[in-house]
């Protein structure tokens, strides 16, 4: 297994990580940088029906919680600045990279063009460099939990450990729904970091990179622990966001259900009950909870949960320091003076079910060793090539596709900007109906989903959302074709 490692970690090395580049250029010259940003989030809304602003991508030393540490970040803020808008709004992101390395955008989950200057993730825009994104969000995209972070192939996973992403919200319908507009509005960005003893962010060979690097120190919109109070009888509206690298979120909180009002694409035809809520990386879950209990302190806990198989080593020395056994609390929820009772909505928005795909195709999900590369993540037995094209689909055409993992991870899968439906998990049909881009398949299991490609032709990727998985392999580039011209290769 120490051999395998090594491998990783040349092929790592090969990409020079961040926390090498930060001991390169030396402590001196980002003290020059240094800001003490406060965490207090910035807000950006659209006005008249533009949202315009300006985005540096920069490390400086920031706080987070109450420790000082030397963090990537978007306008010194950790997570980045909250940016919202609403259906037929244009966007323009005047973008400045000032990381010692090149990066780019990916606006994860919006359903826009994946050409151009909008979510187009074969840009590089190399260290010191400007580019300005510009998209309109469709005049019927869902009101929705989006985000955004840097993707580019071989450095996502250690960009988005270093702390870049951000919430990207679309305000419409959902909002609208009366009881939800009564609902106290909260975001809960969930982030994981390793820093040394100087607030330094440990290098990725000293993390578990095949696993996936997780970090010991959990934020909550880069705070530990934040109470948010709430009216008694009032419903809290909370809107969550795993920005992990790896880390998988089993919430609950004490004494209260969830009730599931929207998953990443959108919103559900009525709210779903739920004890626990399990969150994938990039996985988003709108919630209510009703303070209806006793007035007083509750936690939100992190239930333990094992996405490693028994019969992989090593998850890691940070890992070692965390007791994965014990609950860990990420928030707290109280109440303080009482209002008139805010009942829950009986609908929401409906969710269409789809009519028959007209072509099935199969991906498999495992890890391997690839000749001359080492160990690598896979689909269908290949690691991530950026000019081989895996899979080719047509536009307006609907496509069911059998995710199937034969590996002893869980990998969560996701698709750039066409959201999706599970149809059901090892054949059991999925319980609610409701658009997804980003769906666990657990090791062992196999997951059905259908999804209707129909706007926006060009290419993009589907990959594992365990980012360490996608850097060192699991992803596949995607064309999306207005013609019938058929060349395919690979999962057919
Ligand atoms: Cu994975």
């Amino acid at each position: 297994m120490k051999k395998i490692n090594r491998r990783f970690f040349l092929i790592l090395g090969a990409s020079s990580t961040i926390a090498t580049l930060i001991a390169q250029c030396g402590r001196e010259n980002i003290q020059e940088n240094k800001h003490f940003f406060s965490s207090y989030p910035q807000i950006n809304q659209s006005k008249d029906g533009i949202l315009e602003l300006d985005l540096t991508a920069n490390i400086n030393q920031i706080n987070l919680g109450n420790k000082q540490a030397y963090l990537l970040n978007y306008n010194g803020q950790i997570p980045g600045p909250r940016l919202e808008a609403k259906p037929g709004d244009t966007i323009r992101i005047n973008f400045t990279n000032n990381l010692p390395q090149p990066t780019n955008i990916h606006y994860h989950g919006l359903h826009i063009p994946i050409t151009g200057n909008a979510d187009n993730i074969f840009l590089n825009i190399p260290s010191g460099d400007r580019f300005t994104y510009q998209f309109q969000i469709p005049e019927n995209h869902p009101a929705g939990i989006f985000w955004y972070h840097p993707h580019l192939p071989g450095l996502v996973a250690e960009q988005l450990f270093g702390g870049l992403a951000g919430l990207f919200i679309v305000r419409g319908e959902l909002d609208e729904i009366p009881e939800v507009k009564a609902a106290s509005e909260q975001f809960l960005v969930l982030q994981d970091f390793a820093l040394d003893q100087q607030g330094n962010m440990l290098r990725s060979e000293e993390l578990s990179i095949m696993t996936g690097r997780e970090g010991n120190l959990i934020t909550a919109n880069g705070q530990f622990k934040p109470n948010f109070a709430i009216p008694a009888q009032g419903l809290l509206r909370l809107r969550i966001l795993n920005a992990s690298t790896s880390r998988f979120y089993r919430l609950s909180l004490e004494e209260h259900p969830f009730y599931l009002i929207a998953t990443d694409g959108g919103a559900l035809a009525e709210p779903v009950e739920m004890s626990e809520l399990l969150l994938t990386p990039g996985e988003r879950a709108d919630v209510l909870i009703q303070a209806n209990r006793e007035p007083g302190k509750y936690r939100l806990l992190n239930l333990p949960y094992e996405r490693v198989g028994m019969g992989m080593m090593g998850r890691g020395m940070m890992e070692r320091n965390i007791p994965e056994n014990q609950p860990q609390v990420l928030a707290t929820v109280s109440y303080d003076q009482q209002v008139a009772a805010v009942p829950l909505p009986k609908k929401l928005i409906p969710v269409p079910a789809l009519p028959e795909a007209q072509k099935v195709r199969r991906f498999q999900m495992n890890h391997g060793m690839i000749p001359g590369q080492g160990m690598a993540f896979l689909f269908n037995g290949e690691s991530y090539q950026p000019d081989r094209i895996d899979t080719q689909v047509q536009l307006n055409t609907l496509e069911d596709w059998e995710l199937i993992n034969t590996g002893m991870m869980d990998h969560p899968f996701h698709v750039h900007t066409n959201a999706f439906q599970v149809l059901s998990r090892d054949g059991k049909p999925e319980r609610y109906r409701a658009w997804k881009d980003v769906v666990l398949v657990k090791s062992g299991e196999t997951v059905l989903i259908r999804m209707p490609f129909r706007d926006f032709p060009g290419k993009t990727v589907y990959h594992c959302h365990i980012l360490d998985h996608e850097d060192l392999g699991m992803m596949g580039n995607l064309e999306i074709i207005a013609g019938n011209r058929e060349q395919g290769i690979g999962n057919s």
